[in-house]
């Protein structure tokens, strides 16, 4: 169910009534819920009022790009943060509707008497919330984000148009996936308006990785194997590479992507071995298999075209059982398409 432009309005309302916020996103954060994070603290500041962004997990290395100075985003301290937190008359939860995944701020978060508001782009959302704006209709939180700064009557700056901007992009895959509509393009267009530079956020998005990176992209491309008669492909990062390169798992997002660039490939799945035994698996699909309904197997969620999950290694039990499901969820396609 898509939202509509009245939907917004109360949620502007509680914003504009908020004199002390708190703002945050799901552990392990992206460019999604950074970018918002970032362009709402700004408006909101703009605006006079009291705004903090504090995370349970540091912001990656890829987005620092992303801050005006080092820390505007905070990582949680709970000695220095928690008075901070109970003071908020609002919460602000940004691309993320399940409570546990906000990690050790959870607590805090269920503790606090405060209007709380969730803008999202997943299916799932907690009934923790006073307000919730969630459209999995939506490529990216920060399309919401931008209606509600809308709603809320408020002007773009650059300042609060690039981080959203780089939001909207991370999402979209570059303005390449499928949810991308006639009003993702619209709202880039407005953004680019208010001051949003896309050649020098791309850039800064995309092309700043570190050798060691590229490096072990390749020992990746190297393993790639086929199964199912070419519809699914693979390949893995082993604990073992990542030390050795001194690549951290989290700077991995876009590796999946080379499987499924194949040609013929319906589906690609990466395993990383993020610790012995820990296994995380990223599926991608290219539309025919729902890479989440893979993914549910396991006990993981995600889109059709995009999700994950995580198994208890060794990597080859792990692989084999991925696998197994992976053929029998190509072959009911092929039954369901005869
Ligand atoms: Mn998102």
């Amino acid at each position: 169910m898509s939202i509509s432009d009245q939907d917004f309005k109360p949620v502007a309302r509680a914003l504009l009534e908020a004199r002390v916020l708190w703002l945050t996103t799901h552990v392990k954060s992206d460019g999604d819920g950074i970018g918002c994070e970032l362009a709402l603290l700004r408006a909101l500041r703009a605006m006079g009022k009291k705004a903090v962004a504090i995370n349970d997990t540091a912001v990656p290395r890829s987005l620092l790009f992303l801050e005006e100075s080092p820390g505007e985003i905070l990582l949680y301290d709970p000695a220095r943060d928690d008075g901070v937190l109970a003071s908020a008359d609002t919460i602000v939860v940004l691309d993320v509707g399940l409570t546990y995944r906000l990690g050790r701020l959870e607590r805090a978060f269920l503790d606090s008497s405060a209007t709380k508001i969730c803008l999202d782009h997943h299916l799932d959302a907690d009934r923790a919330f006073t307000h919730i704006i969630s459209d999995p209709s939506s490529g990216s939180t920060g399309e919401i984000l931008y209606r509600l700064l809308e709603a809320a009557g408020l002007r773009l700056n650059p300042a609060v148009a690039s981080p959203l901007f780089a939001a909207v992009s991370v999402d979209s895959g570059s303005f390449s996936y499928e949810r991308c509509s006639p009003r993702t393009f619209q709202i880039a267009s407005q953004l680019v308006d208010a001051g949003a530079e896309p050649y020098k956020i791309h850039m800064a998005l995309n092309w700043q990785r570190s050798l060691a990176e590229v490096r072990l992209e390749g020992e990746v491309i190297e393993h790639l194997q086929q199964d199912a008669g070419g519809e699914v492909a693979y390949s893995e990062v082993t604990a073992e590479m990542l030390a050795r390169y001194g690549v951290d798992p989290g700077d991995l997002p876009s590796v999946v992507n080379i499987p499924l660039s194949l040609a013929g490939v319906e589906l690609a799945l990466l395993f990383v071995e993020v610790q012995p035994g820990a296994i995380k698996v990223s599926a991608r699909s290219k539309g025919r298999v729902r890479a989440n309904a893979l993914a549910h197997c396991f006990g993981g969620g995600g889109h059709p075209l995009a999700s994950g999950f995580c198994l208890q290694g060794p990597l080859e039990e792990a692989r084999a059982s991925v696998l197994a499901e992976a053929r029998a969820l190509v072959g009911r396609v092929h039954a369901n398409s005869a």
